[in-house]
């Protein structure tokens, strides 16, 4: 590399995050803002780290993921973000990061998000640019919507907003990850691509016969589920947690092009930690994918883990925390 692009180069970390009250319809596509307000937790142990440097001498814009190179095509929303800040700097530089996940992509495990954060971050910073939380929110969002909310580690609640170019819709930190040091069981069940991505499947959600039943329903989503959490009442996480999941897959389900992203054993570790709620502080969610991510307190944990392994499926086992900065 030239050594005068040294400093338009930095690397930055990102993790996932998981919905407890989630982000499902746009109002617009082109921008990713949201119907509705979305409140998740980002997840320690889920992450990406991306370097991005910016270059007189590239030729294209590029992704490399894991080292593979991204066809041109599939960068569209990256290269999204750069035109922001090409716009920003008066700037026709190329950008090429190089990004590595620490769990595998396109699996319902949220890569998108910490994907996306990690470049928005990554991108910015090697531009020069001193973004404040709510400008990357912004930046994230473009790439993908939920990235929007990876930027801050602990508990999120990404605000749909009302402005038609989006510039308050961001996400924001209401809670730090140690209000509520709750541990984590990521069970991964499958690591294969999706069959219909979010986005897909978000347009064809619209046209399920219980659409307006859900929307009213999501409405007030993120508004109970923040309570919770503010609250620290793990049985009223437990019931906005299980509801808002079940009631998204039931959507997903009624499309008229109908969608299940469940595996056999997403069904029994569901089946399994909706017993174990009646009597213990845990709880799950689905996103669109198969895995599950199990929350507990640490009373539950020991006898939690037990009951996981004894279904005999992978697992990670971690804590609430998260957020993107710049890699160590
Ligand atoms: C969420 N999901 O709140 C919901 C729950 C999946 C299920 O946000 O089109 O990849 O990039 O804005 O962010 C996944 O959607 O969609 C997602 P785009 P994204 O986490």
């Amino acid at each position: 590399m030239n050594p005068a692009e040294q400093q338009y180069t930095h690397t930055a970390v990102a993790h996932a995050n998981i919905a407890i009250a989630k982000y499902w319809g746009k109002r617009d596509e082109q921008l990713n803002l949201p119907l509705f307000d979305s409140v998740a937790f980002g997840v320690n142990d889920l992450c990406t780290q991306t370097t991005a440097t910016w270059s007189d001498e590239a030729t294209e814009d590029a992704l490399y993921i894991d080292g593979w190179h991204v066809p041109l095509q599939r960068i569209e929303r990256m290269q999204r973000m750069m035109d922001i800040i090409r716009t920003q700097k008066g700037w026709s530089k190329k950008c090429v990061l190089q990004s590595h996940n620490a769990f595998a992509h396109s699996s319902g495990l949220a890569s998108s998000a910490s994907g996306a954060a990690a470049a928005a971050y990554a991108m910015s910073c090697a531009a020069g640019l001193d973004l404040s939380p709510a400008e990357l929110s912004v930046l994230a969002r473009h790439g993908s919507g939920s990235a929007a909310r990876s930027i801050h580690a602990g508990w999120t609640r990404w605000r749909a907003g009302s402005q038609a170019d989006g510039s308050d819709s961001y996400a924001v930190q209401f809670a730090s990850p140690d209000h509520w040091p709750l541990n984590v069981f990521v069970v991964q069940l499958s690591s294969a691509r999706k069959p219909v991505s979010s986005t897909e499947c978000m347009k064809q959600c619209e046209l399920s016969p219980f659409w307006q039943t859900y929307c009213a329903e999501a409405f007030a989503a993120a508004d109970i589920a923040q309570k919770a959490v503010t609250d620290r009442n793990f049985g009223a996480l437990a019931a906005a947690a299980h509801h808002n999941a079940m009631m998204l897959h039931a959507l997903i389900m009624s499309c008229p092009q109908p969608v299940c992203y469940f595996e056999p054993q997403t069904i029994a570790v569901v089946q399994k930690i909706f017993k174990m709620s009646t009597a213990i502080p845990v709880c799950c969610t689905i996103d669109a994918g198969p895995n599950v991510v199990v929350l507990c307190e640490d009373i539950a944990c020991p006898f939690v883990k037990n009951e996981i392994m004894a279904i005999g499926v992978p697992f990670i086992q971690t804590t609430i925390g998260g957020g993107t900065k710049t890699a160590a």
